[in-house]
């Protein structure tokens, strides 16, 4: 077959056929945003507060605390076009399909207010910032990247941005290369060290307006400004055509159970979204777990339950999605790694001279409280292990390391061991695992997504030139067409409460959890119970990205839900 002319002016052999017709596609930008940020006008609303802690958060954020939303309405603004700025971007922590689109946003928003506006790219994350490590982003560069999956244009990393010394390095780095509008695209923590750096330029007088968009997998930074971040619509869609191919296998061998942990470090989104589309037989959901206080054995005992129903109908087969946060909404579990937490930021030092697992173990559970040394000993070696790994430089648990499925089908495996001693149970459990997260990272972004970060960026763009700095690009009235979505910006702040991490108190944006009174969690309780029972799996099959709209533009059932009523 000839090979077509690329017509996003990469080499032939760079480009997969898909690319080269996905490079065609032009996102959709608001109406309010289409004739460009000299047409827009900032619309200030109330003054805000944190969602909680008031008075701790405002004595740490004095400069920009308490700022109004803002949004965007049509008018003429040409003041943004005078002055030919520099601007930056950064990529910080997980990847989420749609970055790409989001620069790509920033530099259509900034070229069109002014083409001499140069658009920067920090490399690696925010450690280029901080070691001032960066490329230019031209039209020619971007053009091959435009809705494609990846952080792979600039990279991406964990690095915070905390130390008197490193938001001094990334001052002067933003003032020696006359940065006037940095804009880090994150998720809750990353978008936190974006407040800390608002606050910081603010406090020593630089002119530079800091912006953050809403990017995670996860979906768990959300509130009545933030419908989702991007990248949950892609990635949930790309995990359940695998849960969904997962369904039909065992519909069809009907010889294992099947436990699929899913990416989502703390929040259940994930799974609850891909269990709405495939309707597995279980679905654990850890806000839920942790609602009810239950326990690793009583978790367990669920699964049992569900087990022993299935085998007295013949039914020794079945899918189970497993959360990766879950361990971590155990009560039990969750005391045990907060402690962890504690104690290995305490003891850095002396645990890093222990080489083996077992000898940071015993030095652990001779710390621990008598309660947790023993529940540490219960555990397997592995988990055990697991939960000691070094933290991020947020001071999270790396949940994607712990693999949660492994301990709850040993665990299971002896209850039903012992339930078939008492006779009470004579079926077959043979299980399978997966774990499906770095899979759905990278993905190329849907019709959603593709639109949804052009628009974020575009928008933190408009933001930025109006010296608005602190804020949250903000795109909202997701479940209607693009053209009417609406546009503005949230104070950072207004997310923040304090937490404790690494064994201190922090000022951090709220993760927004399942919330078990809200509608797509309902929709669960109200059919899990026929879903245990019966295969009445769906397959969502691959994402489209080419066809009829009602195909290629659906969200996810979760914003659909939640959203319904706001119509
Ligand atoms: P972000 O919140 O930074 O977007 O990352 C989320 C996530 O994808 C989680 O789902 C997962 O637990 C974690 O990143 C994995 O982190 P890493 O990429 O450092 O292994």
């Amino acid at each position: 077959m000839a090979t077509k002319k690329c017509n996003t002016k990469c080499k032939p052999q760079a480009c997969s056929q898909l690319q080269r017709q996905r490079g065609k596609f032009k996102p959709v930008l608001p109406n309010i945003l289409k004739s460009g940020p000299a047409s827009v006008k900032v619309k200030a609303g109330k003054p805000t507060k944190s969602v909680a802690d008031q008075a701790k958060v405002k004595k740490i954020f004095p400069h920009t605390y308490g700022m109004p939303e803002i949004s965007f309405v049509k008018g003429n603004n040409s003041t943004v076009s005078k002055k030919p700025i520099n601007a930056a971007v950064v990529l910080s922590g997980g990847q989420a399909p749609g970055g790409h689109n989001v620069i790509a946003g920033l530099l259509d928003g900034f070229k069109k207010a002014n083409s001499k506006n140069k658009l920067y790219g920090f490399l690696g994350g925010p450690s280029g910032v901080i070691e001032g490590k960066f490329i230019e982003i031209t039209p020619t560069l971007m053009e091959k990247y435009r809705n494609t999956g990846g952080f792979d244009l600039i990279q991406s990393g964990r690095t915070k941005i905390e130390t008197d010394e490193q938001l001094g390095q990334a001052k002067e780095n933003l003032l020696k290369h006359k940065i006037s509008a940095f804009v880090v695209v994150g998720g809750d923590d990353s978008n936190t060290n974006a407040g800390v750096i608002a606050e910081y330029l603010k406090k020593e007088g630089v002119d530079a307006s800091v912006i953050g968009v809403p990017k995670t997998i996860d979906g768990d930074l959300k509130n009545e400004h933030i419908e989702t971040s991007f990248g949950f619509d892609t990635a949930t869609k790309i995990y359940s055509e695998m849960v969904g191919n997962i369904c039909r296998d065992v519909n069809s061998a009907r010889k294992y159970w099947h436990f699929v942990r899913l990416m989502g470090r703390s929040a259940s989104h994930i799974t609850l979204e891909v269990a709405l589309k495939t309707q597995p037989n279980v679905t654990l959901v850890g806000e839920e777990v942790l609602s009810k206080k239950m326990t690793l054995a009583q978790v367990i005992d669920y699964l049992a339950k569900i087990v022993v129903a299935r085998a007295k109908e013949g039914k020794n087969f079945g899918v189970v999605l497993v959360p990766e946060g879950l361990i971590e909404f155990i009560p039990e579990m969750k005391e045990l790694i907060s402690a962890l937490n504690d104690l290995l930021a305490d003891n850095e030092a002396e645990l890093s001279k222990l080489n083996s697992v077992a000898e940071k173990k015993a030095f652990v559970i001779s710390k621990l409280p008598a309660k947790l040394a023993d529940l540490m000993k219960s555990l397997p070696e592995g988990i055990a292990a697991q939960l000691m790994l070094d933290r991020d430089p947020h001071g999270n648990v790396q949940v994607s390391l712990i693999e949660t499925e492994k301990l709850l089908i040993e665990m299971l495996r002896a209850r039903l061991a012992q339930l078939k001693k008492d006779g009470k149970y004579s079926g077959k459990f043979s299980a399978i695992t997966h774990f499906f997260g770095y899979e759905g990272r990278c993905g190329v972004p849907s019709n959603f997504d593709a639109n949804y970060t052009y628009a974020l960026g575009y928008n933190a763009a408009v933001l930025a030139l109006n010296k608005c700095s602190g804020y949250l690009s903000s795109v909202k009235k997701l479940v209607k067409n693009p053209k009417d979505w609406a546009c503005g910006g949230i104070p950072l702040t207004m997310m923040m409460n304090i937490e404790r991490r690494k064994g201190k108190e922090k000022p951090v944006i709220r993760k927004a959890l399942v919330d078990l009174k809200g509608e797509p969690f309902k929709q669960l309780v109200k059919n899990r119970e026929v879903w245990a029972a019966t295969e009445s799996y769906l397959f969502p099959g691959p994402m489209q990205l080419f066809g009829p709209e009602d195909v290629t533009d659906m969200t996810t059932e979760t914003l659909r839900y939640e959203q319904s009523k706001k119509k």
